[in-house]
């Protein structure tokens, strides 16, 4: 068994330097540019979306926050389900904030289970191993480094019990719907009938609210989306300027689909490493999408990755759900 004093770290190889290369290069290299917006959470990165969870026009954190903290029983009564032990799965779990209201809860339940969170993030699982068991007495918690699938498979081979995976943050709307349906099909292969799956989806509502939270006016979405083009100059040795890049964000009431991009200013040549990459004046870089969901929307997802829509959680405002699918 896997302790606080034991760390697992089973290391990924494909999410290393040459990887985050070649995809900066592909992305920037053919008629229209794009960059992919799971870099932007470096070092760097991190910090600005902390800052940027605290900024009143973000509200999708504060919404799920909202409901992990009053919705904390009914929560638990969902997923602890007959009461059988099972293993709690987190994916991207980050510092677990949220999660935390719901293991505390569940801990004191005398429920037996164990909390497995997994990320990319080699320092948030020793964190998390080492800070956890401290705030939570009797939390029994096996970090998993790597990537989602590879450490859900790991999950699977230490223990056969019932399995309940955590997908919080909608985070699944920085994927396009075509790709977030794939997500949901690969994650059901992994699940076993009766296993469930908790998704937060960043709901529709107020087009100028949900421009609000990408626009934001002390502009820390701005540095967070160019954060990425900082992150290039400094792994992958690029000379960005990036006074010479404007950030602009979109929203699209009829598809849902929220958007950044960062607009180059001037006609400009960039280099990354021995690459060079020509801009036009005004020409875009597709940085990020957030998609909005209709509830309808999220049951027909689960409808077509093979789960059945079993509970819902909103904020009072209904801005936000978790929603829990049963495989
Ligand atoms: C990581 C999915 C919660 O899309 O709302 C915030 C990332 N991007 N502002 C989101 C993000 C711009 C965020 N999530």
């Amino acid at each position: 068994n896997q302790t606080a004093t034991q760390p697992d770290t089973i290391e990924t190889s494909k999410n290393n330097a040459a990887t985050f290369y070649n995809d900066v290069i592909k992305g920037l290299s053919g008629p229209t540019k794009r960059l992919n917006s799971m870099y932007f959470y470096d070092a760097v990165g991190d910090k600005i979306f902390q800052e940027l969870m605290g900024c009143p026009e973000y509200y999708p954190t504060n919404c799920e926050m909202e409901i992990f903290s009053t919705k904390t029983a009914a929560l638990a009564q969902t997923i602890m389900a007959d009461g059988d032990s099972f293993d709690l799965i987190e994916l991207g779990a980050g510092d677990a904030t949220k999660s935390t209201y719901l293991l505390k809860y569940t801990v004191n339940q005398q429920t037996d289970f164990s909390y497995l969170p997994i990320d990319i993030s080699a320092n948030v699982i020793n964190y998390l191993n080492v800070k956890l068991p401290l705030s939570i007495p009797g939390l029994k918690i096996t970090g998993l480094n790597g990537e989602y699938f590879d450490m859900l498979k790991k999950a699977a081979a230490l223990s056969n019990r019932r399995k309940v995976v955590l997908f919080m943050g909608s985070n699944i709307g920085n994927m396009p719907v075509p790709e977030a349906n794939q997500f949901c099909k690969t994650l059901r292969e992994h699940l076993n009938p009766g296993d469930m799956v908790l998704i937060g989806f960043d709901l529709k509502k107020s087009p100028k609210t949900i421009l609000a939270a990408y626009n934001d006016s002390e502009g820390i979405t701005k540095r967070f989306n160019l954060n990425l083009l900082l992150r290039i100059n400094r792994e992958l040795d690029g000379n960005f300027d990036v006074s010479q890049f404007d950030h602009y964000a979109t929203y699209d009431p009829e598809t849902g689909a929220c958007k950044s991009y960062l607009i180059s200013l001037k006609d400009q040549i960039v280099t990354i490493g021995k690459e060079t990459i020509r801009f036009l004046k005004d020409e875009y870089i597709y940085m990020e999408i957030s998609q909005k969901f209709t509830i309808m929307q999220t049951d027909q997802m689960a409808a077509n990755t093979g789960f059945r829509p079993v509970d819902r959680f909103f904020d009072i405002k209904k801005w936000f759900v978790d929603a829990v699918w049963m495989a």
